[in-house]
């Protein structure tokens, strides 16, 4: 028989950081409520939750970095949209954070959760922050603690 490791999805006793840009917050507040919502139904202390506010996605690595290197906090959910505009700006902004934001997970070997969205058009956004598209905060705030939950079996 293989030994097979699988993460259990119990947040119970856990230290969680939501990393959220203020940038389009109006989708990125209800991508925090759908991490909360799931992480707390899963077991989590809602006093365990630390959220903190940062500008932009460009800013999210750099501060997921900061909060890895505490050794506070179990895992990371770090929260943001991005949406398309008229320049290449948009490209720049999600391949940076999207790349950092790996670098800090390999480097600091802390899960991360990944809830950039990069969407087209607002609505897509606000379809993937609740509406027909599901909830990407609950997404990465789910990925986070299953991988948490295996990461301490190996
Ligand atoms: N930041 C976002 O989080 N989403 C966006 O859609 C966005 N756009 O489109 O410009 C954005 N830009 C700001 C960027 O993340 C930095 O905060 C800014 O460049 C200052 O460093």
């Amino acid at each position: 028989m293989p030994h097979i490791i699988e993460g259990q999805m119990n947040a119970s006793g856990l230290k969680i950081a939501i990393v959220a840009t203020r940038f389009n917050d109006f989708v990125v507040e209800r991508l925090v409520s759908g991490a909360m919502d799931y992480l707390t139904r899963h077991g989590m202390n809602p006093e365990d939750a630390t959220i903190i506010r940062v500008p932009g996605a460009f800013e999210l690595p750099l501060t997921c970095k900061k909060v890895a290197a505490s050794g506070k906090y179990d895992g990371i959910v770090a929260l943001g949209a991005v949406i398309r505009g008229g320049t290449p700006h948009f490209d720049y902004v999600c391949s940076e954070a999207a790349k950092g934001l790996a670098m800090v997970s390999l480097e600091s070997t802390l899960p991360l959760g990944f809830g950039l969205l990069t969407c087209d058009t607002l609505e897509q956004a606000i379809d993937r922050a609740g509406a027909k598209g599901g909830n990407k905060g609950v997404e990465a705030a789910s990925a986070m603690l299953e991988t948490v939950r295996v990461l301490e079996q190996i």
